[in-house]
């Protein structure tokens, strides 16, 4: 039997780097329209941005954590809290040292994915900056360009959501996943096929069904859905894996998959066929590349999930998707799709082919814009 295939990581190519500084901040961005999920609406992205500063550069991540603790129990303010008090001082010294080595440094913190994975980012960046390799190099990316799908909230009526679905169809979007929420499902998931009968659609129920909504998900099976994603409860397998033997229709698991481990568990269980994978919720790139390798082994697909982030974690994003497991289109839409502007110098733009560059500058590969970053900054504060 062939070998499975192992690590695409190449954090050898990153030389050691000194973190003589580091400072917090938190951005916010109104978001262009109101997102609603099956636990509540958010109208603006609130970030807290990561900054190392050292060898001549800095280091950017964004937190993927949300203000209130619905999706995870991770928010703003404990993110915050616990970079500032434990994850940042752990890492800023004066000798230089591997990123692996300063994240071994904080290894001991439990818990806490998102904001581990901030100051992930930042190092990974600022290495990468002082190297002159991009973090796509890094982690093993193997295209050029990521197919871009797109998350379109619950809509007042179906109606609007299919002139959404046209809207984003037309701009080259390749697919379109919607949320869906108890009593907004069969019928949604009917009328979008009726109106688009070959477009490559799936839901997204974000944990609000039980084992025992089995019946109304297998009405689900009719419409020929790309997958379910997280039906069931975020730190749910077993029930999943019940739910999968009864549904024809893959699903694939977002809240459910903190760690490779869970992704291991969720295999053997076989409580789903897909992952969706967000590094923050992982607690970084790096083990976001290993629960890759491991539903790569298992045969499973994965895509890039999103946490409407802005163009600094968007570059994170599309440099994970490149890698080569990642053969479905993700959650990363373009700039545009969320915020009037970004962050950035250069926001993410669609491509004609309907997917997203994957940056090839040094580190993130992104030059946030500064006279942008002070308009939707609420909070900063130096840290070390
Ligand atoms: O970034 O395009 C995006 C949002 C994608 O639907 C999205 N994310 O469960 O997958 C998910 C949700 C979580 C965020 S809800 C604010
Ligand atoms: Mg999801």
């Amino acid at each position: 039997m062939a070998e499975p295939p192992g690590s695409t990581l190449r954090l050898d190519r990153l030389p050691p780097v000194r973190v003589e500084g580091a400072a917090l901040r938190v951005v916010e961005l109104p978001l262009r329209s109101p997102f609603t999920t099956s636990f509540g609406t958010q109208t603006v992205r609130r970030a807290v941005l990561v900054e190392c500063r050292g060898d001549g550069t800095t280091g950017v991540g964004e937190c993927a954590a949300g203000i209130e603790p619905a999706y995870s129990s991770e928010t703003v303010g404990t993110a915050l809290g616990v970079l500032r008090d434990h994850l940042v001082p752990g890492v800023v010294g004066t000798e230089p040292a591997t990123v692996a080595d300063l994240l071994g440094r904080v290894a001991w913190v439990r818990g806490h994915h998102m904001a581990r994975a901030a100051l992930e980012m930042a190092l990974l960046d600022l290495a990468g900056r002082a190297a002159g390799i991009s973090l796509g190099e890094v982690l093993g990316a193997t295209s050029d360009r990521v197919a871009a799908g797109v998350s379109i909230g619950i809509q007042p009526s179906l109606e609007a959501t299919y002139s959404l679905i046209e809207g984003y169809l037309a701009q080259g979007y390749r697919r379109i996943k919607l949320k869906c929420r108890p009593g907004y499902d069969v019928e949604l998931a009917r009328g979008v096929r009726a109106h688009f009968p070959t477009t490559p659609v799936m839901l997204d129920a974000n944990s609000a069904y039980r084992l025992g909504d089995a019946a109304t998900l297998r009405q689900l099976d009719a419409f020929d859905l790309m997958m379910l994603e997280q039906p069931l409860a975020h730190d749910d397998l077993v029930d999943h894996a019940a739910l999968q033997r009864e549904l024809r229709t893959p699903i694939c698991l977002d809240e459910s998959v903190e760690s490779v481990a869970d992704a291991r568990a969720a295999i053997q269980l076989r409580a789903g066929r897909i992952v969706n994978i967000k590094a923050g919720r992982v607690g970084g790139l790096i083990p976001a590349a290993g629960v890759h390798d491991a539903c790569r082994a298992a045969g499973w697909p994965v895509w890039c999930g999103g946490m409407l982030e802005t163009g600094v974690g968007r570059a994170a994003n599309v440099a994970l998707a490149a890698l080569p497991n990642f053969t479905l289109p993700g959650d990363t839409s373009a700039s545009d799709r969320y915020f009037e502007a970004d962050i950035l110098k250069e926001p993410f733009r669609l491509q004609p082919d309907g997917t997203l560059l994957v940056p090839t500058g040094p580190g993130l590969g992104v030059e946030l814009d500064p006279s942008r970053v002070a308009a939707a900054t609420q909070h900063h504060e130096v840290v070390a």
